[in-house]
């Protein structure tokens, strides 16, 4: 039975940021080995974990690390165990192999559903329950021909309910955190239903608890037959990120999805915003939003994600900027990273974030004018960090300004023309990076290395050199 395989569960724990992770604890492995059996079809009697060769867990790590675009290494490294803590989705990652006869195309036979709200939450009022489930499902049917009618009585298609530890069927919640949710893919009985685990705070608009429009939706994809997507930029993806409902609009990712299940909604509908693709590392018009370090990682925005660079690995790890930094803005204009204070700032528009790991320093955001930058500079386009002078450049239009970070002003006599000390370099710089000795500057999808001590033009690379375009 397919549908008992869609469990859903979310959790969600404070993840380590960029700390080597010595040894991982026992409990450690327990939570691994639970979590890969949950979501990646670790058998139990693959025997013991570490014999000689390739172990079965090993195996399991090195698919769960592909599917996340993690570096890849088989062993339980302090990136792999912080994903695995993150807030997600319980339906496994994985098709399991003994179900495949149900086939790929599980899905409704009808396009016209009906939907039972069987009990509510006391995080919410029942009409903003009913709200966040109607929008959820207008999610869905938006975009193709399913229409959604609700019921108060009766057996619904899709039942939904909030409860708490064992609840009725073979997957108990667990408290807080961990399990959120979960739904079963198209059949009938429990197929399509949809579960809510009630020790999990649950919001309507907020940003503190889990966003019930937002759970909701992704679990109804499961309920009209969808798994799991790779795109970090799907509702599909595994893993729970924050979005303000009012601004949500389905990702293309999605939209394929369903909509090659069901087709298309022939309904006339008025043109509204789709969402923009999830950025593609191998598009060779990519322009950067911001480039920055960030102890020992390259960091690479665009739109609200962006791509995490290890230095011994090719596969940078794509993510959005709120699954790391829930307090930033959704895309940002420039960033650096401060050595010297183990900080790294981000800007949009005339504020700037600054963060110690995954934490907003206190006090942050500010304005740009703390740096010293003129009241008519309205956004910074790029800026860098020179550890060996200690200053900062920030480059605005055809200029650039140098920010004293020990004595915490700007430097005299700027801003200065780009190309005055940079020769060459005539066109707008977009982003900005010192690399072991080198200035990048990123003028759309170009890169142009400098030599910082004589400002002479090194070499044109394009963006695919430090961020190497992984398609297959
Ligand atoms: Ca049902
Ligand atoms: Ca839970
Ligand atoms: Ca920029
Ligand atoms: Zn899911
Ligand atoms: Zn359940």
């Amino acid at each position: 039975m397919k549908t008992f395989t869609l469990s859903f569960l979310l959790s969600l724990s404070a993840a380590v940021f960029c700390m080597p992770l010595s040894q991982p604890t026992v409990q450690d492995e327990q939570f691994a080995e639970h979590y890969l059996k949950r979501f990646f079809n670790l058998t139990e009697e693959s025997g013991p974990t570490f014999r000689h060769g390739i172990s079965s867990v090993a195996k399991k790590l090195v698919e769960m690390q592909k599917f996340f675009g993690l570096q890849v290494t088989g062993n339980l490294d302090a990136d792999t165990l912080a994903m695995m803590k993150k807030p997600r989705c319980g339906v496994p990652d994985v098709e399991i192999a003994q179900f495949s006869t149900f086939g790929n195309n599980l899905k409704w036979g009808k396009n016209d559903l009906t939907y039972r709200i069987e009990n509510y939450t006391p995080d919410m009022t029942a009409a903003e329950v009913d709200d966040s489930i109607e929008k959820a499902l207008q999610v869905w049917a938006k975009v193709t021909p399913l229409r959604f009618t609700r019921i108060y009585s009766g057996t619904a298609d899709i039942m939904i309910s909030f409860g708490r530890g064992a609840h009725g069927d073979f997957y108990p919640f667990d408290g807080p955190d961990g399990t959120l949710a979960h739904a079963f893919a198209p059949s009938s009985g429990i197929g399509g239903d949809a579960h809510f685990d009630d020790d999990e705070t649950f919001t309507f608009r907020s940003n503190t608890g889990y966003v019930l429009f937002m759970v909701a939706a992704h679990e109804f994809g499961h309920s009209l037959g969808l798994s799991h997507s790779e795109d970090p930029g799907a509702l599909m993806y595994p893993i729970y990120s924050y979005q303000n409902p009012e601004r949500f609009i389905l990702p293309q990712d999605d939209v394929r999805g369903i909509q090659s299940l069901y087709g298309v909604n022939k309904d006339p509908i008025p043109p509204g915003p789709t969402a923009p693709p999830t950025p593609d590392a191998c598009d060779s018009n990519l322009v950067l939003d911001a480039v920055v370090t960030l102890r020992g990682e390259m960091l690479f925005f665009k739109n609200s994600f962006f791509w995490r660079s290890y230095p011994q690995s090719n596969t940078p790890q794509q993510t959005l900027i709120a699954n790391f930094w829930p307090d930033a803005p959704d895309s940002v204009d420039a960033a650096y990273e401060s050595q010297q204070s183990d900080k790294v700032f981000l800007f949009k528009d005339r504020r700037v974030w600054a963060f110690s790991g995954y934490d907003l320093v206190q006090d942050y955001p500010k304005s740009i004018s703390t740096f010293g930058l003129p009241k008519n500079v309205k956004k910074v386009d790029a800026a860098l960090y020179d550890p060996e002078t200690g200053k900062t450049l920030f480059f605005v239009g055809s200029n650039y300004y140098s920010y004293d970070e020990t004595r915490k002003r700007m430097d005299t006599g700027f801003p200065k023309r780009v190309d005055e000390t940079f020769s060459g370099m005539t066109s707008k710089v977009t982003a900005a990076l010192e690399y072991r000795g080198f200035t990048y500057l990123y003028s759309g999808p170009y890169m142009y290395e400098f030599s910082l001590r004589t400002g002479r033009m090194l070499r044109v690379l394009s963006n695919s050199y430090f961020l190497p375009c992984t398609n297959y």
